[in-house]
């Protein structure tokens, strides 16, 4: 981390021993073709390169013998559990950074031509080759008319094949480019950066329902009778031009937003509620002995005494700072962990909530070695 990450490419040869594919081919296809799964198709003829956007039946992909086409398919943690797994490995990271599990599976030849990203990238070989070429950031051209971004130039400075296991790490801004030696499949951890308009567009819309301070209106006693009715009178925008520019949100305002802004769920993300739901003093006595673990698909994180999940943020009393800060972090709490935590406390309410909701879950009572099996 203090060597590479942002700094400079990195290439880490049997990174993952005896690494398997999350999912496998079919699976890998069969998701392209759901609604709520992100999904592109990328193939190319000759000098001609072709994008379609999912939904897409995996019965009208391309036969997997036909050359020069990738399936690429985001976040791929939400709706595997292996692809989850794999993602918490990269947890030496801040849970606010990483983004998400991509996974291409491309034919020979295939793969999305020379480009660069915003983001930084690891990408993990877990089936078959693929032929990597990398270059550093620098003013680029783009090809007119491609429908994706691909450099009209590219003068890779090096090359490398990766086999399953093999990962190369490249900061934002590197260019490259990784085509398919046969049949491979290839996972790309993702990260995420909020923009500054991005962060300000989200909290400015959150301030608008409640901008906090007093609400005065606008008064104009001694108004003199104007010829150009049209015209703005220059009072009126002066108390406007005050208000505004006084406007200030409080560090309660903006602490309380930063970890609902970076734990909201992406908009095609949804919870299963339990079928059922004990009510909650049966349910805080099987919390107890078998410990929770966080739904795949929640965002946990943290910061001085808020708690923050799935866009809501919570100040939980002093007392319970240290659990729900061990739930965030290891994205569940071990069975035993909340012994001796009263069923009618805020705590087990709070923790009841969620898992009514279907962001935490109770673990199968045989599987209590969680994370063992990454
Ligand atoms: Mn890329």
């Amino acid at each position: 981390m203090r060597r590479q990450w942002q700094r400079r490419p990195l290439l880490v040869r049997n990174a993952i021993p005896g690494i398997t594919p999350p999912v496998s081919r079919d699976a890998l296809f069969a998701m392209a073709a759901r609604d709520d799964v992100e999904s592109r198709l990328v193939s190319r003829q000759g000098r001609r390169w072709q994008v379609s956007h999912g939904p897409i039946e995996a019965s009208s992909l391309p036969d997997t013998r036909q050359r020069q086409w990738t399936l690429l398919v985001q976040g791929m943690d939400l709706h595997a559990p292996a692809a989850r797994a794999l993602l918490d490995r990269f947890r030496f990271l801040p849970d606010a950074r990483l983004d998400d599990l991509m996974i291409s599976w491309a034919s020979d030849g295939g793969g999305v031509g020379p480009h660069t990203d915003s983001y930084d990238v690891f990408l993990v070989q877990v089936q078959g080759r693929r032929r990597w070429r990398i270059a550093p950031p620098g003013p680029r051209a783009l090809l007119p008319d491609a429908p994706l971004r691909i450099l009209a130039q590219f003068e890779p400075t090096e090359t490398w094949v990766l086999e399953p296991g093999d990962m190369l790490y490249l900061p934002p801004h590197w260019a490259h480019e990784g085509t398919a030696e046969g049949e491979c499949m290839t996972c790309s951890v993702g990260f995420r950066a909020p923009s500054r308009h991005e962060l300000l567009r989200g909290f400015l819309a959150d301030c608008a329902d409640q901008p906090g301070g007093p609400d005065p209106r606008h008064t104009d006693p001694g108004l003199s009778a104007t010829r150009q009715p049209g015209r703005i009178p220059e009072p009126l925008a002066d108390s406007m031009t005050a208000w505004l520019s006084a406007w200030r949100p409080t560090q309660a305002q903006i602490d309380d937003y930063l970890g609902r802004f970076l734990t909201e769920p992406k908009p095609q993300v949804w919870f299963e509620p339990p079928a059922r739901v004990p009510a909650l003093p049966r349910w805080w006595a099987r919390a107890q002995t078998q410990g929770l673990v966080a739904d795949r698909r929640s965002r946990l994180a943290w910061r001085g005494s808020r708690l923050f999940i799935n866009g809501e943020s919570v100040i939980p009393d002093a007392g319970s700072r240290g659990l729900l800060r061990r739930l965030a972090d290891q994205r569940g709490l071990e069975p035993g962990r909340l012994t001796g935590v009263a069923a009618d406390s805020a705590l087990a309410g709070l923790l009841h909530d969620w898992y009514a909701a279907g962001w935490l879950q109770l673990p199968a009572r045989d599987n209590s070695r969680r994370g063992q099996s990454a």
